[in-house]
This record gives C-alpha cells, structure tokens and sequence, in this order.
C-alpha cells in the first residue's frame, strides 16, 4: 500500500491555475500586492465575515507581522500555550519578546483562562491564545481576562480556518487571529498566512508589517519585515476557495467512521466536541490512556507505522521540551501541570480527502489487534 500521510494539499486543477498565471505572466506583476492578491484579500474578507484580511507569505511571518503591528515593546511578555507548533513560541522570541507558558484545560487542550491570569505579571502585554486542533478556545474568559490586564489577545488560528462558535468567525475573535494557510492545511495558499481583524484601524499597520514598514516612496513609517505572498500563491488561493467546503465535508464524515471505531475501545477519547462549534476539520487528534487501553500511544504510532500509515504526534514535544525554552515554567492550578499529563497520549490521524474505507478498516484491525494481544497478556 502506498503510505499514507496525515495531511495532503487541496490542490486546484493545473488547467485552471493555468488561466490564472497567465494573467500574471501577461502583467509581470508577480509579487508585492498584486490584483490576485488584492481580490483573495477582499475574497477572504467577505468569506470569513470581517472587514480586514491580509495576506502574508506564512503564517509564521504573519504572527510577527501581528506582534510588529502592535508595536510590542521588546522584553514585554507574551503568553501562550506550550501546546502548539514551534512557530507560535518562535514567532514571539524573534520579535524580542518573552514567551511564557500557562497550562491548558484538560477537555478542550487549549490554554486555560486560569492559568493565563497566574502568569500575568507587571511585563506582561499579549497573550496567544490557539484553536489547537480546530478547538476554540474559551475566547469569553480570555478576552474578559485581557480587558480587564489591558492586554492585547491575539488568536493563532492556524487550525481553525472558517471555523465558527456561536455564530461568531473565528477571524473575528481576539484583536488579531492569524492564519496558516501552509500545504497541510485545510484551505491553503501552498504556503501562506493571514490575519483578520474587525478592526479598520489595524489594516494599514499590518500592511506595513509586512512590507518593511514602507509607507511611500519617501517613508518608512515602522518596522516590518518581508512577509509577502506572491500571485502565484494567490491564484492557488482563489481557486481553492472554491473547494474547501467539499473538502471539509469529506473530512466530517471521516471524522464519523473515526469516531465510531475509537468509541469502541475504552482508553481512546476523541476530540472534545464543543457544542455550537463549527469545527474547521483541521486535524482528527485521538487521545490514548495507555493504562485502560493497555498500550500507548507511541505503540498505536509505530503499528500504524509498519502498514505504511503515518500519524503524526502533534505537538510532542511541546515547546517547554525544547533547548529554547527548556526549563521555562508553565503557569498552572495543579501542581503538575495538564500539559506534562497529557502530552504523550496526543496522536493524529491522517485527516483528508486521500483517506479511503481501506485505510480506516486498517486503523481499526490495529486497534483491534492492539486490544487483543493487551487482553492475552493479563
Ligand atoms: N501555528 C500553528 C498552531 C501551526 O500548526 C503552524 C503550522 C503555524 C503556526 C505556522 O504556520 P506556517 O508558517 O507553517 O504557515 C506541518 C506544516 O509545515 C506546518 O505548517 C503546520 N503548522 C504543522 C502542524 O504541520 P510538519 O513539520 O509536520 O510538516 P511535514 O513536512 O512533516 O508535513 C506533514 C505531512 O504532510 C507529511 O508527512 C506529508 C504531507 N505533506 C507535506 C508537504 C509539505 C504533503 O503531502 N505535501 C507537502 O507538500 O509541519
């Protein structure tokens, strides 16, 4: 069998990318905000329900773009959950802040409001809250925290593109939410990043951000960097707008067959599922209790492994396991925190179009296997 991976890229059809290249090799204008560029900006805007998208060349340059146009003073505080991807953390080091670490909420995984309120100190000035997995954070407790800090919140929702709760976008949250919109990701650009906000006054700032902070010709208003998108990159950009909603559909069914055969095993738990949730379906991440189950996690990876399956074990290690920031506290309200429990039991399952009825069937004779083998040994 041929591998399977955790994620795949949508791609749009070369004959329809085709038409738009030409476009842009009629122009030659290929970078530094281009028409395609500017119609995914407005396309977005509309898409997502807010008055602000700007584009970037990744979401890692996008979340700097974000702390750049808020003219975070070097040697503030920022903190963030260490459940994430590098690039979170590494987004607020590279921008001269300090990235502190608060735990999270054992169902949801993200970071806890609670938390978040013992790690403010007098040098705190934002806090990152994560959409890990396509789970919202508990964006009501976090921005009355912010409020009442007078801090900044910004959302890495680099897993929860047009995800909603409560009838509310996930790009309308927060004072910022930036986007990944890389390859593995459910609506993507190949690579690329976004952010949204509602508020007009941030636009022009993030456009500075991104493009060296020039304002003219003549002026260079702040400091920015090059965090660019392309037109090639935008034109994959339209025409994948057309089709992630299918994709996503075949994702939530797949989300059903998955969920159907963990429920069948105690000592698997699915993703919390939240209520007025609309999931992104980024990511389908399994949690494994290895002493009901009778195995770990590491083991489900490496039998999934040898049938040619790669799951992945996102996000282990998570970022206080690094050389960067090894050592670093994570705030919590236990005495060890939900994060050091948690994070070797966290695996994902490869989640997209690609996935066929065979796959999952091999998923499920694993676990199968699994438990009857755990079972003979007792
Ligand atoms: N914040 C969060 C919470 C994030 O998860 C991320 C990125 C970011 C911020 C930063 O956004 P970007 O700056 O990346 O836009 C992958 C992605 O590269 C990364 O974007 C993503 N999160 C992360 C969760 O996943 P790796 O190191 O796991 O990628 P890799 O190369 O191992 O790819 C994973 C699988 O995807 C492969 O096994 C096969 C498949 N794949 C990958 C690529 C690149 C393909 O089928 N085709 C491809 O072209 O980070």
């Amino acid at each position: 069998m041929a591998p399977l991976y955790v994620a795949r890229p949508l791609l749009p059809s070369l004959d329809e990318l085709n038409v738009l290249l030409a476009e842009v090799w009629a122009t030659k204008w290929v970078t530094n905000e281009g028409p395609l560029h500017n119609r995914l900006e407005s396309a977005l805007a509309e898409r997502l329900g807010v008055p602000v998208a700007r584009l970037f060349s990744s979401g890692t340059a996008a979340l700097q773009c974000a702390m750049l146009a808020l003219d975070l003073k070097p040697g503030g505080e920022v903190i963030t959950t260490p459940l994430t991807f590098p690039a979170t953390a590494h987004a607020i080091t590279a921008c001269g802040l300090k990235p502190v670490f608060a735990d999270i909420d054992p169902d949801t995984l993200t970071i806890d409001p609670r938390a978040v309120e013992r790690a403010i100190t007098r040098h705190t000035v934002a806090v990152i809250g994560v959409h890990v997995y396509g789970t919202i954070c508990d964006d009501p407790g976090l921005q009355a925290l912010c409020s009442a800090h007078g801090l900044w919140l910004l959302y890495d929702a680099a897993h929860a593109f047009a995800a909603e709760k409560a009838g509310i976008s996930s790009a309308a949250m927060g004072d910022l939410s930036v986007f990944s919109m890389h390859a593995t990701k459910l609506y993507n650009t190949i690579e690329g990043g976004l952010i949204t906000t509602r508020d007009p006054a941030m636009s022009e700032r993030l456009q500075l951000a991104r493009n060296f902070g020039i304002a003219s010709e003549e002026e260079v208003k702040s400091v920015g960097i090059n965090g660019k998108m392309s037109e090639l990159h935008a034109a994959v950009g339209l025409l994948n707008l057309k089709t992630f909603e299918q994709e996503r559909d075949t994702r939530r069914r797949l989300r059903g067959q998955y969920d159907a055969i963990i429920s069948q095993f105690p000592g698997l738990i699915k993703q919390a599922h939240q209520r007025d949730v609309l999931q992104s379906e980024q990511y389908y991440m399994l949690r494994v209790e290895p002493d009901t189950f009778g195995a770990s996690r590491d083991d489900i990876y490496a039998r999934l492994k040898e049938r040619n399956i790669f799951s992945r074990r996102y996000f282990w290690p998570i970022c206080t396991d690094y050389d960067s920031y090894r050592g670093a506290p994570v705030a919590s309200l236990q005495a060890e925190p939900v994060v050091e429990r948690i994070k070797t039991t966290l695996l994902c399952l490869p989640f997209h179009s690609g996935v066929e009825p065979k796959h999952v069937q091999i998923f499920g004779e694993v676990l199968e296997e699994m438990a009857a083998a755990c079972l003979a040994t007792v």
